[in-house]
This record gives structure tokens, C-alpha cells and sequence, in this order.
């Protein structure tokens, strides 16, 4: 049977894996188009289509040839198609996407970076590598603060796109330099979120390479 969802990544990418990671927690099946970075296979014409910002992911839904980028305005698309994680209450879906937005404002920036800088993607000057290591302590400071004060998850009662969203982010931590050794609450939000059904984690979800649905 032919996937309905088209997912264009790059296998490091943490916003390509929250995608992915949303797909598979819906049980949905999806193409995977592994992109070459270094070869600015996100500049093409063709790519800049599906993606004007020239960045991953990309997703496209075949059933009604709609092109999707951004992974957080994605996974608010997949709820809604799924019915899934988007929050049963309109608080819930509030709350949700409060974290949505909070998590890429102050917690994805400087876990990102950092790794992109660990990993000798990006270059950073020790000023800006003291200010991001700033930034990341005062993000998972307030997550700690969240789940430590009785939350299992991030809005209500359930996992929501802000779990699946913020999930994507705090578990490239240690890559970034950050063990989380000083955030048990934080290591208990992951565990719970890790037993969900389907859950893949990111080493074995997006291959180096294109695959077909299964
Ligand atoms: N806010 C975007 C961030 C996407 C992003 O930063 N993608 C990176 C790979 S992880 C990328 O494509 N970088 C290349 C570029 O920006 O030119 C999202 O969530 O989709």
C-alpha cells in the first residue's frame, strides 16, 4: 500500500526526527528522501518547493499534494489529520502549543548549537558557546521545575505534539555537552515518553539513506 506521507530529512537533523518520531506515534507509515546536506540538496529548486526556507524537514502529504516545513507547524498538521496528540481540551491544545513555541524560542537553540558546534558543524566564538550554555541550564532548569512539581507531561492529563516537539530536542543534550545528570525529572519525562506505543528511538529511525514505506 502506498504511504501517504513523504518526509524529506537528513538523518542528524533533530527537527527531521520529531517529525518522524510524530509519524511513528501515530502509526503512520511514511517514504523517507534522505537528503546530502553538504551537497546543498535543500537549495535545489526543486526542494525549495516543498521547503522555501531551504532547510529540513519537508513533508508532503499525497493525499492532497500539500507541502509541509517547519517540524512544529508539522506536527500541529499531523494532529489534526491523526486526531492524535493535539490535546483534548482547548486548554490542552493551548498549553501545547505555548511549549510549541517556547521550546523553539529557548530550548532547541541552544542544545542545537551546541551540538552543531560539538560536532564541528558550526563554528562558535567561546562568548557565544558560554551564552548558549547559559541559555540551555535556564531551559531545562524551567522543564525541571515543570515535571518536579508533579507533571507527567507537558499539557494535561496525555503526551501531546509538545512532548513529541521537546522530546526532539532534550534528548540531543548530551551530544550538546549536557549529561542531564543534574535533571531526574526531566529523565523521568523521557522514560515515559520512550514507553509510548511505536516509540523509535533516533538512532534507529531516520537511515542515512532513502527507504520506501514498509
Ligand atoms: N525551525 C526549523 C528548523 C529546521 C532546521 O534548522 N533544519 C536544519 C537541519 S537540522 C537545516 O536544514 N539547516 C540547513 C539550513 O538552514 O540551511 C524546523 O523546525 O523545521
Amino acid at each position: 500500500m502506498t504511504a501517504r506521507y513523504t518526509l524529506h530529512g537528513f538523518f542528524m537533523s533533530g527537527p527531521t526526527y520529531k517529525v518522524g518520531l510524530m509519524l511513528t506515534l501515530c502509526g503512520e507509515r511514511f517514504d523517507y528522501v534522505s537528503l546530502n546536506l553538504r551537497e546543498g540538496q535543500h537549495k535545489t529548486p526543486e526542494f525549495l518547493k516543498l521547503n522555501r526556507f531551504g532547510q529540513v524537514p519537508a513533508l508532503v502529504d499525497t493525499s492532497n499534494g500539500k507541502a509541509l516545513c517547519q517540524s512544529a507547524a508539522i506536527l500541529d498538521y499531523l494532529a489534526d489529520k491523526t486526531g492524535q496528540f493535539g490535546g483534548s481540551t482547548l486548554d490542552e491544545r493551548l498549553r501545547a502549543r505555548e511549549w510549541l513555541y517556547w521550546g523553539w524560542d529557548k530550548l532547541d537553540a541552544p542544545i542545537y548549537r551546541l551540538r552543531g558546534w560539538k560536532r564541528g558543524f558550526r563554528q562558535l566564538e567561546p562568548v557565544q558557546v558560554a551564552m548558549y550554555e547559559t541559555e540551555r541550564k535556564a531551559a531545562l532548569d524551567t522543564l525541571e521545575a515543570w515535571f518536579t512539581a508533579g507533571h507527567h507531561w507537558l499539557a494535561g492529563e496525555h503526551a501531546t505534539i509538545a512532548d513529541i516537539d521537546l522530546y526532539g530536542a532534550v534528548i540531543y543534550a548530551p551530544e550538546s555537552g549536557e549529561d542531564l545528570a543534574a535533571y531526574p525529572a526531566i529523565k523521568g519525562w523521557l522514560t515515559r515518553l520512550e514507553g509510548l506505543p511505536h516509540f523509535v528511538p533516533m538512532s534507529a529511525l531516520l537511515p542515512p539513506e532513502s527507504r520506501k514505506a514498509e
